[in-house]
């Protein structure tokens, strides 16, 4: 199966990712039926375990989704497993420098472009009987920068052979920057390094996507000149829904 992502990158048509944080199949069905590009099932900071992302992906690849994994740490193991559980793209924290960038592409890729090794798994089935010789073209691989280092070495990173492009971790790299964590910071050190990304990303034609808090922040980033963005993840979208819904039946 080819990657829709890929395409979308191809027409430069920004790409709408939603982020699962909930370890549930349900939520990952029914966020991935609502017209997102791309679902991810977050790792990381999400509530999930090995065996829930598994249901996840199985959920998501009965929607249009296409299916994409943060894993937890620039880890061969995990990102292996969790391509032949079906993740059609992998996003990596912290990435910092150009060497753990390789080290990341090379956990995506089959020989000899990298050092993935292959077993009879889920990506098969989602990716079709031929996976094995596309599979190094379909998995979009996209480096988390959201550390001090990680924007001092941002040219090396992008410069990385067989990585898609980055991915803003606003809460992070503001913490690093400006000492809070807020993933809208109009700190004028954190507008400098999200402006330097994005006009990195263009001259050397690589993806730049970041997490936003909501779909009008998105919004405003697709306007900045992101193609990726993540307008929320679930467990905010719930929360806010829910108080919206309290304060319209309340009256105030
Ligand atoms: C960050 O903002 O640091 C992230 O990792 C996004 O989830
Ligand atoms: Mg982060």
């Amino acid at each position: 199966r080819r990657n829709k992502l890929k395409e979308l990158i191809q027409e430069n048509t920004p790409i709408i990712n939603g982020w699962l944080a909930i370890p549930s199949s349900y939520s990952a069905e029914i966020v991935g039926h609502q017209g997102y590009d791309a679902v991810t099932v977050d790792l990381q900071h999400g509530m999930i375990d090995f065996a829930s992302a598994l249901t996840m992906l199985q959920a998501l690849s009965a929607t249009p989704a296409v299916p994409l994994v943060r894993v937890q740490h620039n880890d061969p193991a995990q990102i292996m497993r969790m391509l032949d559980a079906g993740a059609y793209g992998i996003i990596c924290p912290m990435i910092s420098t150009a060497e753990q960038a390789a080290h990341f592409v090379a956990a995506c890729r089959y020989p000899p472009y990298g050092v993935r090794s292959f077993g009879p798994a889920r990506g098969l089935l989602y990716g079709g009987a031929d996976y094995p010789q596309h599979a190094n073209q379909a998995i979009l691989t996209l480096a988390m920068i959201e550390t001090r280092e990680g924007l001092a070495n941002l040219d090396a990173i992008l410069a990385t052979d067989g990585l898609d492009g980055v991915f803003i971790g606003p809460n992070d790299l503001s913490l690093t920057l400006t000492g809070s964590a807020i993933a809208e910071s109009q700190h004028p050190d954190m507008l400098a390094a999200v402006e330097r990304v994005v006009s990195r990303c263009r001259e050397r034609q690589k993806l730049a996507g970041i997490f936003c808090t909501s779909g009008d922040a998105a919004r405003l980033r697709i306007e900045q000149g992101f193609q990726f963005v993540t307008p929320a993840n679930d467990v905010m979208q719930l929360g806010r829904a829910a108080r919206v819904a309290i304060a319209q039946a309340r009256g105030t």
